[in-house]
């Protein structure tokens, strides 16, 4: 299995390379983001853009999910929020003559930045079987046909319906509803790729799958905020903020990465005189260079030796959790040299990171991609918790566990009940409210779903959003998979290679974005969603949409649903009220979903309200035994053969996920090009590699090999052993096997490769 790199107008000549950054954000990362805004939206269009981005009667920046502060700047937003929103405010169009002059043929042969640069899709498109494009459809006959083979199906569990993180509240509702009332929990969405890892060992270990902290806790009240596996400088910049404010105030903070990452060193605040003239605030306290894959390891030997120092809070382990005398009994039998092995980092390293750890009345841990996509990322996030739990460190201000989501309504989505193995009381409590029987077999997640569809068991494959393609692991399985579909249906705000790569029989349907003006027949509407922190605010959009042909997402399903189902179906769901006014849609939510009552008068209230949380709010841990657990977790030690090295697949600085906004990757020195893959010199000289050479990267697994082809050797500081490269160029390493123990999640973090001489 092979990629190559695409054949469009930038071919990788021009890229240029120069030592990475120490620092982040300042005035070149605003300039650059509002260069982006200004350009690709106009001058006018584009400061309205901004100012509305983040403030309390504006719209949720689609760019991540971290939280709003309460008052917020007048600027609240970031150099990637800024391009994020420019890349949904641009001015270029997709529409039919886009697709007449383009074959599917031809786009699956473009670069993902050149698809997302093409602009916004402007109308309904139909890619008949065997056509060689696209073709207007209009909506009526799209849902028609959607309809006709959701009715042609053999039974419902061959209909999946996946969701990427932008949803809104509603929309995610509906859908759900939508799939269940046609009888199937096949609701795939991007968490499976994201935070399911967390969301699995919290809800195990605390009761709650979700994070126990707030943004307070964070800039007010901490003394120790640990960061790990996590690149907030590129990805959640306005964490930056807070962690400066934390910082100002005496606050501690450590940071374990492989990466030396610019924003985990010194910040400069661009919304501060500081940070605009003078040297910035330096944030880390400690830099612990980790082996990928380290940190369970890394934490286990952690709690021994909190342990053996007598620093356990013995009187909240004895009144709040459980399993502690077996966690011990585990630790006692730690090998110290797995944990050297694991983790690469010296003793003293450790018992530096322990002695910050006793000394601190209160410690919060941040993480992100870097500990959940690996095979034990269940466990490390588990022994994280266990880590809290030793020192009381949840449930009281300043302490607790802090996974930092992705996708800005991720976690929203999953309170709506967009999830394949959904809890009985949520179909319990939606049956009641509906009528409905929901289905109570589980659902296919992510890459069970790429697994039916390779195996003929998928008849409709729909998006809410996303770009399935280029997201998921194994990138040419999934692509043949995809082609067998016999319908896919893809709801989109921009062209991307999902569309490229779609189903015998294809479909788009273009929407609104989070930016645009939402009329429905009962007038101007606003949809919620909810941030990493729990808080569910309202977001309005402002700009004049796209093109007038495009509908919002709550008005795509309604429509749908009435064709499905008959304008007053025998469930006697009133999908046509739903679509008018969204309020009614709320109306349903607080009744179905915990935690929401009143919502439509809380979520009027400016900067919203925050979902209950009882771990965080009382201690209390709605686990099995009524209890934190404490857990037991093996540890293994990656091992890898002698020259190979661990990949990990990552975001530079000018992407979104799977949209590519530009190539460069400022703070790791990258210009012009995104086919490289950074190893550290030590590696390259036993490898007898050249920096600059140019390298396939093969990945080796149980089934065979995986090529991708023609990378740009990097000499780089990263941990010895471990090599990282972008995704999704690297995905086609991946294997769809390789994932996480429990979540299911691919392990795109520690994928084993050799380097070889490119073919020339
Ligand atoms: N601008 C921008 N913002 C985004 C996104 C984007 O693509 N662009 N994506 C959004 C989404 S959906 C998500 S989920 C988040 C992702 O946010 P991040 O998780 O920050 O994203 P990654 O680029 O995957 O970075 C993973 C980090 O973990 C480190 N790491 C990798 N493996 C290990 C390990 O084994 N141990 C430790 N300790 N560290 C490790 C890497 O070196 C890197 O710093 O960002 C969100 N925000
Ligand atoms: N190798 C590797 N693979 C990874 C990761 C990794 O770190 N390494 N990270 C994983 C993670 S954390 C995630 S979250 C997934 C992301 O997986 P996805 O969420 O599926 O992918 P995105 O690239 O975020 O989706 C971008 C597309 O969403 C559409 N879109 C944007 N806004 C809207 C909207 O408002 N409504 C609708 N309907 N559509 C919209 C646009 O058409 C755009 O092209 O990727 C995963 N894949
Ligand atoms: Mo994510």
């Amino acid at each position: 299995m092979t990629t190559r790199a695409p054949k469009d107008e930038h071919d990788e000549a021009g890229l240029r390379v120069s030592p990475p950054q120490a620092s982040a954000a300042g005035v070149p990362g605003v300039v650059h983001g509002l260069k982006d805004v200004l350009e690709q939206a106009g001058v006018r269009r584009g400061v309205k853009t901004l100012r509305v981005l983040n403030q309390q009667h504006g719209f949720d920046c689609p760019g991540c999910a971290w939280p709003e502060p309460g008052k917020p700047h007048l600027a609240e937003f970031c150099e990637n929020g800024a391009k994020a929103v420019a890349e949904e405010a641009t001015v270029r169009r997709v529409d039919a003559a886009f697709f007449a002059e383009h074959s599917i043929a031809d786009l699956a042969g473009r670069s993902d930045h050149w698809l997302g640069q093409q602009g916004r899709l402007t109308e309904p498109m139909l890619r008949e079987a065997g056509d060689t494009h696209y073709r207007p459809i209009g909506w009526d006959r799209a849902f028609d046909v959607i309809a006709d083979a959701l009715h042609g199906l053999a039974g419902p569990d061959k209909a999946v319906f996946y969701t990427s993180g932008r949803t809104s509240n509603e929309a995610a509702f509906l859908y759900q509803l939508f799939a269940r009332t046609l009888g199937t929990n096949n609701l795939p969405d991007c968490s499976n790729m994201c935070h399911e890892s967390s969301g699995a060992a919290l809800s195990e270990t605390i009761g709650v799958g979700k994070g126990s902290v707030s943004l307070t806790d964070i800039t007010d009240h901490a003394d120790l905020i640990v960061v790990v596996g996590q690149n907030p400088g590129t990805n959640h910049p306005r964490m930056l903020t807070a962690l400066e404010q934390a910082k100002r105030r005496g606050a501690r903070i450590v940071a374990v990465n492989p990466l030396p990452e610019a924003g985990l060193h010194t910040f400069k605040n661009p919304q501060t005189v500081r940070g605009v003239v003078g040297r910035g605030t330096l944030l880390s306290d400690h830099y612990l260079q980790i082996r990928l894959g380290g940190d369970l390891a890394f934490f286990q030997a952690v709690n021994r030796m909190l342990v053996d120092a007598g620093a356990v809070d013995h009187a909240f382990v004895d009144q709040y959790t459980t399993g502690f005398d077996d966690a011990v009994a585990a630790w006692r039998k730690l090998d110290w040299d797995d944990v050297a092995t694991a983790t690469g980092l010296p003793r003293e390293a450790l018992e530096a990171f322990v002695e910050e750890v006793r000394t601190a009345g209160s410690v919060i841990v941040c993480w992100a991609m870097g500990l959940t996509q690996h095979k034990k990322a269940v466990p490390t996030i588990r022994e994280i918790v266990n880590f809290l739990l030793l020192r009381g460190n949840i449930g009281r201000p300043g302490a607790g566990a802090c996974p930092v989501r992705g996708h800005s309504n991720v976690q929203g989505d999953r309170t709506m009940g967009i999830w394949e193995k959904p809890p009985a009381a949520f179909l319990d409590a939606l049956e009641a409210e509906f009528g409905i029987t929901a289905p109570r077999r589980p659902g296919h997640d992510t890459v069970d779903t790429i697994r039916a569809m390779r195996d003929g068991r998928v008849g409709v494959f729909m998006a809410m959003g996303g770009n399935f393609a280029a997201a998921t692991p194994d990138s040419e399985v999934t692509a043949a998979a995809l082609r067998a579909v016999p319908l896919t249906v893809h709801v989109s705000t921009k062209l991307n290679r999902s569309h490229a790569l779609a189903g015998q029989r294809s479909i788009i349907l273009p929407c609104l974005g989070r930016t645009e003006r939402d009329v429905q027949a009962g007038g101007e509407q606003f949809v919620t969603v909810e941030d990493s922190m729990s808080v569910v605010h309202a977001s309005r959009g402002t700009l004049r949409p796209a093109s007038d042909q495009l509908r919002s997402e709550v008005a795509i399903i309604c429509g749908l649903a009435q064709r499905v189902f008959g304008p007053s179906g025998p469930d006697g769901i009133p999908w046509a009220s739903f679509a008018a006014d969204y309020s009614a849609v709320r109306a349903r939510i607080a009744r179905v979903v915990p935690g929401f009552d009143d919502y439509e008068e809380r979520v009027a209230v400016p900067g919203g309200f925050v979902l209950p949380h009882p771990p965080r709010d009382s201690r209390s841990f709605p686990t099995a035994s009524g209890k934190a657990q404490f857990s037991v977790n093996e540890l293994e030690v990656l091992r890898v053969p002698p020259g190979r090295l661990i990949l990990q697949t990552v975001r530079s600085h000018d992407q979104f996920n799977t949209t590519i906004y530009g190539l460069d990757d400022r703070y790791r020195g990258i210009r012009d090009g995104r086919r490289v893959v950074f190893v550290n010199p030590a590696d390259l000289e036993a490898l007898g590699i050249a920096d600059g050479a140019m390298v396939d990267l093969v990945s080796e697994w149980s089934d065979g090999d995986r090529r991708a082809s023609s990378f740009r050797v990097v000499a780089y500081p990263t941990a010895p052993g471990c090599a990282a490269a972008y995704f999704p160029e690297t995905n086609v390493l991946v294997p769809l096997d390789h994932t996480a123990e429990v979540s299911n999640t691919p392990a795109s973090k520690s994928v084993v490769i050799r380097l070889e001489p490119a073919a020339a």
